[in-house]
């Protein structure tokens, strides 16, 4: 079957995007044992949405293509993502033994080496950043980014989103509770990828405020997506447990609209409104 444009432009994105983070990680000292964990981790098989959504929405934000300084960002990104789910996997948080069908960073290498290599990647994605600044010239749009990459990833975005799921009681919970998670869990990172590519471009604060409402819409539809196809279980917060799966779909379709409303009259962003649409076209 044809492969539809936007598939297309995201398999070429991301095929680049792989090349760039091999490079870029073989910088890594391959003699130490923490590198083949880090390694192990980066490269087992993840889609690559976060830095293929940074760097789209830089290309589709500045009208250019994304250089090294855009690709390295994009690398934080990845990197950061990798911690977060080498921790989630953790037996203190999750307790998983598989992940993309392999064995979880605890189960290869141990705890302990999987708690490091977490942390190691945290530190890798601030290197990352710190690489992509001085590649731009230091550029100040990348200063701004760095603060907003830090802010959604940290005790106000990603890890209070964390805290908030590791909370969660299925018993009295309400639909208000699960999008709190969802905001902070999910989303935050794909706001955060979405709108430092648009700050990297220089776009105007109205474009960028676009941007992040079509990031915090598309990144709903993306977890109640998800949610839908691991079906009911025990396990974690989940859409499925404050309703049934016809409305789960029904604010699956919800968001998937108002994501690609937020971008009406914005130029050229047919990617991400088809994008969106992939995404809950998984499920319909
Ligand atoms: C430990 C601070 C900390 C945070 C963990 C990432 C996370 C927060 C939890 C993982 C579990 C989960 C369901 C997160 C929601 C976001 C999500 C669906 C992550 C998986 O994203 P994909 O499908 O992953 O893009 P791949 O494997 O493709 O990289």
């Amino acid at each position: 079957m044809m492969k539809n444009n936007v598939q297309n432009e995201f398999d070429i994105t991301r095929e680049k995007f792989e090349k760039f983070l091999k490079c870029t990680s073989e910088t890594l000292d391959s003699s130490r044992p923490l590198t083949e964990s880090i390694i192990y981790s980066l490269f087992t098989g993840g889609k690559r949405y976060r830095p293929v959504l940074l760097i789209k929405a830089y290309e589709t934000f500045s009208g250019k293509d994304a250089d090294y300084s855009v690709y390295y960002f994009a690398s934080a990104i990845e990197s950061l993502h990798t911690y977060s789910l080498v921790h989630d996997d953790l037996p203190c948080m999750d307790d998983d033994d598989y992940r993309r069908g392999k064995l979880t960073c605890h189960k290869k290498f141990g705890e302990d080496i999987a708690v490091l290599t977490g942390d190691a990647l945290l530190n890798l994605a601030y290197e990352f950043i710190h690489k992509a600044i001085v590649e731009s010239n230091y550029n100040k749009n990348f200063i701004d980014a760095f603060g907003v990459f830090s802010m959604l990833t940290g005790a106000r975005g990603l890890i209070d989103g964390q805290v908030a799921d590791l909370n969660f009681s299925k018993q009295n919970a309400t639909i208000n509770d699960v999008e709190y998670i969802f905001r902070h869990k999910t989303c935050d990172l794909i706001v955060a990828s979405i709108a430092c590519g648009a700050l990297l471009a220089g776009a105007s604060d109205d474009v960028v405020e676009k941007a992040i409402e079509y990031a915090y819409n598309f990144g709903f539809a993306f977890q109640i997506a998800d949610d839908i196809l691991d079906g009911e279980s025990d396990d974690g917060c989940s859409i499925l447990h404050v309703v049934d799966e016809s409305k789960a779909k029904e604010l699956l379709a919800d968001y998937t609209q108002k994501a690609i409303n937020a971008l009406n009259g914005i130029e050229n962003t047919e990617f991400f409104k088809e994008f969106a649409l992939i995404a809950q076209n998984r499920i319909v």
